[in-house]
């Protein structure tokens, strides 16, 4: 089932989500409903707290290569382990900040560690554009959005459009 994603500015976008004990059934199709949301969108990564749900979980698949296999991944309590000096450039999007985007530099490589949707412990080094969505969705589950890299100016002009988006939507609806 698709999911409606939060825009910017929402507290629920801003808040550190808590870890997740057990993978359950529930989590699991969670994870599908996240997937079926991120394609559909279309995005190549979403986080449970974009969705509205306070919990460690992230989505992607960053294969790009027209007709390529898919490649998606679901992530619960993700975490970076280790990270290279190396930086990379990147111009980002974000679903809950449509239309908008902004070079921002992270690590150029990340190795993180999660478990996957059979409970099994799993650890990757990512690199290139994985690395950079990795990373943007981790940030998500610890409430911080890519705009919080620009400086302020910037972030209060992309914050004032998404405000009046948000209105526009809202009076589009009514
Ligand atoms: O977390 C999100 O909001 C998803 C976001 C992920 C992301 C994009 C770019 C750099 C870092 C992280 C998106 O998917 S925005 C949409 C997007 O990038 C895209 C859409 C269609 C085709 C290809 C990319
Ligand atoms: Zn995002």
């Amino acid at each position: 089932m698709k999911r409606p994603i939060l825009i910017h500015p929402d507290p629920r976008l801003k808040k550190t989500a808590p870890p997740i004990a057990d993978i359950t059934d529930d989590l699991r199709a969670l994870a599908d409903d996240m997937l079926e949301t991120m394609y559909a969108a279309p995005g190549i990564g979403l986080a449970a707290p974009q969705i509205g749900i306070d919990t460690r979980l992230i989505v992607m698949d960053c294969v790009k290569e027209e007709g390529a296999a898919p490649r998606p991944l679901a992530m619960f309590n993700p975490e970076v382990i280790a990270e290279s000096d190396a930086r990379n450039v990147y111009e980002e999007g974000c679903l809950s900040i449509p239309d908008i985007y902004a070079e921002v530099e992270r690590p150029a490589e990340v190795t993180v560690r999660w478990i996957d949707p059979s409970g099994a412990a799993r650890e990757e080094t990512f690199d290139g554009l994985w690395a950079t969505c990795v990373q943007h969705e981790i940030d998500h589950l610890d409430g911080t959005l890519f705009i919080d890299y620009l400086k302020p100016l910037k972030r209060q002009l992309i914050t004032r459009k998404m405000v009046k988006l948000k209105k526009d939507r809202a009076r589009e609806k009514a």
